[in-house]
């Protein structure tokens, strides 16, 4: 079968006229998928979900149905007080009422609708764009604080557990791939040396989550700044989307996802690696905006772990592009040679600059107004 006979297994009238690629995930193949009929158009997502990182994508489903329907019952019951219309994207089922389709090689691909006349941007574009970001996590953080995570399938046993990606690197790096990929870089060995200063620091949030101050919720797993849709009517940040993630989790590991993606105006991708610097303006935008809608669920040891996600999630990220380069870019995709150790290279930049920025950081953390 091809993506386009899939598209049009899925419950949404009309024929199949155009599929888009849209290319900015590393890890499931996703199109936008345009259908019309003798009276309109409708638009959706496809995305085939990648088995080699999520090895039960029925579970994924599962979660993200449960999740979704949760949070559309909510946003309907707030819609009335809130101050914008807040959306989410819906699962769409198949032709035969399924959450997701099989294909004849065992394949499985989802539907969800389009949020449509938004966009998602790869950087921040200006303080109240950070702000906006903010917002959204903590609204969306907000919502699903409230379902129970243990009804929700852990579909990635170890995700942002950072000692974990540590015990798993050493492993790699015992390899034959990673010594000779480490014997022909300068730039890889630098890297490991970063890593190896920074290793007592890797278990921070799992030790606070072992004594008892830091319990799991329902997250959403990668909630980066492409991942949040601002209205392109009003300006107004309106929904997250790519919630094949959400399971249960620290909410610091969110916090700390959200940040690092949006206060660095070089970008993820970046290739002049000059560009890279942690933005401190934009940090307490994003602060201002995110405590406005978290002040009221966040309990004062998830306030204190709030610099030490940023600087653990940032680590992490970039110690997971570096194993995987070392590994043979074999978790996410890449566009080049090299491409997973230039992203590897732009979170260790940027996690140096937050380490030289921790007073200033934890100044705006500790001076933003709690409103309960
Ligand atoms: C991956 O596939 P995508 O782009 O939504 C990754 C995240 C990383 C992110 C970095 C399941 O997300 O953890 O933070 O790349 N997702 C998974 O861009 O590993
Ligand atoms: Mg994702």
């Amino acid at each position: 079968m091809t993506p386009e006979t899939i598209a049009a297994e899925f419950d949404v009238p009309g024929r199949v006229v155009a599929l888009l690629p849209i290319d900015t995930g590393n890890v499931n193949d996703t199109y936008r998928v345009i259908k019309r009929t003798s009276y309109s158009e409708g638009q959706f997502v496809l995305q085939r979900i990648n088995q080699a990182v999520f090895p039960r994508p029925d579970l994924v489903m599962a979660n993200m149905k449960a999740i979704t329907d949760f949070c559309h019952r909510r946003l309907e019951e707030e819609a009335d007080k809130a101050d914008r219309i807040w959306q989410l994207p819906r699962v769409i089922p198949t032709l035969g009422g399924e959450d997701y389709f099989v294909d004849e090689k065992g394949e499985h691909w989802r539907a969800l609708s389009m949020i449509a006349s938004a966009t998602s941007h790869e950087t921040v574009i200006d303080v109240e764009h950070a702000y906006e970001t903010g917002y959204v996590l903590g609204h969306f953080q907000k919502i699903i604080s409230e379902f129970p995570p243990d009804r929700l399938a852990d579909t990635l046993p170890g995700f942002h557990i950072t000692p974990g990606y540590l015990k798993y690197y050493d492993e790699v790096l015992d390899t034959v791939e990673a010594k000779k990929r480490l014997g022909a870089s300068l730039e890889a060995r630098r890297m490991e040396a970063f890593v190896e200063e920074r290793r007592g620091f890797a278990s921070v949030l799992e030790d606070a989550r072992g004594r008892g101050e830091l319990k799991l919720r329902s997250i959403h797993g990668d909630p980066k700044i492409t991942n949040i849709m601002v209205d392109d009517i009003t300006g107004k940040g309106t929904a997250m989307i790519d919630l094949d993630t959400v399971k249960p989790g620290l909410i610091q590991y969110d916090f700390g996802d959200c940040v690092r993606s949006a206060c660095n105006p070089a970008g993820e991708e970046a290739k002049d690696l000059r560009k890279v610097f942690f933005d401190v303006e934009a940090f307490a935008a994003l602060v201002k905006g995110y405590l406005e809608q978290a002040g009221s669920f966040l309990t004062d040891w998830d306030r204190r772990y709030l610099y030490d996600s940023i600087r653990l999630i940032t680590f992490e990220l970039g110690l997971r592009f570096f194993t995987d380069y070392l590994a043979g870019d074999v978790y996410f995709k890449t566009n080049y040679n090299g491409h997973n150790l230039n992203r590897a290279r732009v979170q260790m930049k940027l996690c140096e600059s937050i380490e030289r920025r921790e007073p200033k950081m934890r100044e705006v953390l500790e001076g933003a107004p709690i409103r309960n």
